[in-house]
């Protein structure tokens, strides 16, 4: 049974959009993909903006086998960054799964920390309106604007 799903995409090194782009085209099952955002980074130490998608699936894949997808993908990018750059080129996290909750030491969905991050629910609420109220959006954390279309 095929589910829909929601990935959050980031890149805040080299050539954002192409990572972003490359990963999205690794990806199965692609039914949509939202604006991009270039967004304030949230946490973690100074650096550079991020730009920001949330890509839609309709997918068969079970949540493990889709978590390993994205760490083969992650690791593709990576490896063009070893060359060249410091340490985030992509990173691909599982936001929501229909009617998925799990929590295990691999893996929780929804994503422990999706409603505090407009960097995911701006783009998120582009393709699903319904699982983000205005309210989520206006209490989350960092800066959005949308840039244009991958
Ligand atoms: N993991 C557990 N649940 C999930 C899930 N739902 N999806 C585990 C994906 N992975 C999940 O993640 C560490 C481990 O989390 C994985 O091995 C997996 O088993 P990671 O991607 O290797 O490391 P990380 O991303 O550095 O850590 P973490 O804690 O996931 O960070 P976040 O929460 O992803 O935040 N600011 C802006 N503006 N834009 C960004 O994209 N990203 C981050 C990273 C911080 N600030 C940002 C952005
Ligand atoms: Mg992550």
């Amino acid at each position: 049974m095929s589910r829909r799903t929601f990935l959050s995409l980031g890149s805040n090194l080299g050539d954002r959009r192409a990572h972003l782009r490359s990963a999205v085209d690794s990806l199965p099952d692609v039914v949509a993909v939202s604006p991009v955002y270039e967004t304030d980074p949230v946490g973690g130490p100074d650096q550079g903006a991020f730009l920001n998608i949330v890509v839609q699936l309709e997918t068969d894949l079970t949540p493990g086998a889709l978590l390993g997808l994205c760490h083969r993908i992650e690791s593709g990018a990576e490896r063009v960054r070893e060359e060249r750059w410091g340490p985030r080129t992509l990173d691909l996290d599982i936001i929501w799964m229909d009617g998925v909750e799990l929590s295990t030491d691999r893996l929780t969905i929804p994503h422990p920390r999706w409603k505090q991050r407009r960097f995911v629910l701006a783009p998120l609420r582009d393709l699903a309106p319904e699982l983000v109220s205005e309210r989520d959006l206006q209490l989350a954390d960092g800066a959005v604007r949308v840039v244009e279309d991958l």
